[in-house]
């Protein structure tokens, strides 16, 4: 193969290569700034339940005057729904499925001061609260053998708490704050490696070849 040749193929790889790439990029970042578009908000639990079991998000429940939140759910080491929204004057109950070992239901932290006691095993055992106007805010709590594995739930009573705008990538992710500006300097050094690129590719073939070649035209 004739150097020339040589360097049109790897120049047109190089092309090929980053026109591929810059393609695939944009898609994937439009897809990162998906989601509803409108805006989803949810309450925020802070950190403390990032570990929490079956936790991906929190269950709007605002409608309803009683809600059963699963002791011993999933695994065994849960609380299903582990975090719900509701409206004061809800009472919420807590049944035991019987799985998991004995549990509990203790507060972490926030304005309701949960307490179910010792621990039970037994299926069908309940701890009821109703959460008033009192209790407006986020409260955590756990289980008090399994909080270190994950057993964790967290209680949003009322309109006015603090939220988190869920409608990006992922909740747990904190890159989705800067996502405007990510999506910018991609598209920008997708443009400028597609540029660079073409104007290697068209000066090697222009002037690539070596004024010793003797085999040129
Ligand atoms: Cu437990």
């Amino acid at each position: 193969m004739k150097r020339r040749d040589f360097m049109r193929a790897a120049g047109g790889a190089s092309v090929a290569a980053t026109a591929a790439a810059g393609a695939a990029q944009p898609a994937a970042a439009a897809e990162e700034g998906g989601g509803s578009g409108g805006g989803n908000l949810e309450p925020d639990f802070g950190a403390y339940l990032d570990d929490a079991n079956l936790y991906e998000s929190a269950e709007d429940l605002r409608d309803q005057d009683e809600v059963t939140i699963s002791v011993g759910a999933g695994d065994g080491l849960a609380f299903d729904p582990p975090a719900i929204w509701i409206s004061p004057g809800t009472t919420v109950t807590w049944e035991w499925t019987g799985e998991g070992g004995a549990h509990n239901v203790v507060a972490n932290e926030g304005p309701a001061e949960l307490n179910s006691g010792s621990p039970v095993g037994e299926a069908g055992t309940t701890y009821e609260f109703e959460f008033t106007e009192d209790h407006a805010g986020i409260t955590t709590y756990y289980c008090n053998p399994h909080e270190g594995q994950g057993m964790k739930g967290g209680i949003a009573v009322g309109d006015d708490v603090p939220t988190i705008d869920t409608s990006g990538p992922s909740l747990k992710d904190p890159s989705h704050f800067g996502v405007d500006i990510h999506e910018h300097w991609v598209g920008v050094s997708v443009i400028l490696m597609i540029t660079v690129s073409l104007l290697f590719t068209f000066f090697m073939l222009k002037y690539g070849e070596s004024p010793h070649t003797s085999g040129g035209n």
